[in-house]
């Protein structure tokens, strides 16, 4: 009559696996543990049942095969590795099991394009719009002037999230203006002129260097502030009778 004395034995008790996140792979086995029980063959005592001792949503282990399915998607930018606890049970009494981990490494790809961040002007005064952004320039400010920076982040590793700026030709005089392709800042390329033009409906894009590349577009508006020499910034106070006459502003009447 067998005893229930020998664990089941798992072949491998840690296995290392790399997968690469995304959709591809889900529903297929992406790996099988296997552990042996010399306990009597056929009887309960070498019957061996897997299961996950900790539980991820994104696998899921045939109990009687030891297969190891994927049930969803990966995605390294959300968790980029996994320890998945297996333990191999038999049937007998009382039950004898045995643990083996199974590290899972989730490898990146390019599935994040650029994404812009919320604006910060300089210079100037400036506005967020939900899909624009608003920069008000004097006419007079200086060619090589900075208009504003627009930052985007990438969360991909290595080449797929390094970042490359660039000013989408849509005709809306894009060549008065340069945009760094490193930093993202733009300048004054060509003197601005609010009679020739007054406004800008700008693009701009953000493309990473991954293969293939993703990108991502945002607008600026660049206003273009006159200058008026007749502009009176400060409260007007009109002196009479402090000192001599040289100091009244004498206004003419209008009829
Ligand atoms: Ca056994
Ligand atoms: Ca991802
Ligand atoms: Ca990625
Ligand atoms: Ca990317």
């Amino acid at each position: 009559m067998d005893s229930n004395d020998c664990p089941p034995i798992f072949t491998k008790s840690a296995l290392k696996i790399k997968i690469g996140e995304g959709s591809e792979l889900v529903g297929e086995e992406i790996l099988q543990v296997t552990a042996f029980d010399e306990d009597e063959p056929g009887s309960p005592n070498s019957l061996i049942t897997y299961r996950f001792l900790n539980s991820y949503p994104e696998f899921t282990i045939d109990e009687k095969s030891g297969t190891i399915r994927l049930n969803r998607d990966l995605d390294r930018e959300r968790q980029d590795a996994y320890e998945l606890l297996v333990t191999a049970e038999d049937g007998g009494t009382p039950k004898l099991s045995s643990i083996a981990v199974v590290s899972i490494q989730v490898e990146d790809k390019n599935d994040c394009p650029p994404k812009f961040e919320s604006f910060g002007g300089t210079g100037s005064s400036s506005s967020s719009l939900s899909t624009s952004r608003v920069v008000k320039v004097m006419e007079d400010w200086p060619v090589g002037g900075v208009v504003t920076q627009v930052v985007a982040r990438d969360q991909d590793l290595g080449m797929a999230g390094k970042i490359r700026y660039s000013l989408v030709e849509t005709g809306a005089g894009e060549e008065d203006f340069i945009l760094d392709e490193i930093s993202g800042v733009l300048r004054i390329k060509r003197k601005l002129d609010y009679e020739t033009s007054s406004i800008y409906n700008l693009t701009v894009r953000a493309k990473d260097l991954g293969t293939p590349s993703l990108h991502s577009e945002t607008f600026i508006v660049v206003e273009v502030s006159i200058i008026s020499f007749l502009v009176i910034s400060t409260p007007f106070v009109v002196s009479i009778g402090l000192g001599n006459c040289n100091d009244q502003q004498i206004f003419p009447l209008l009829d």
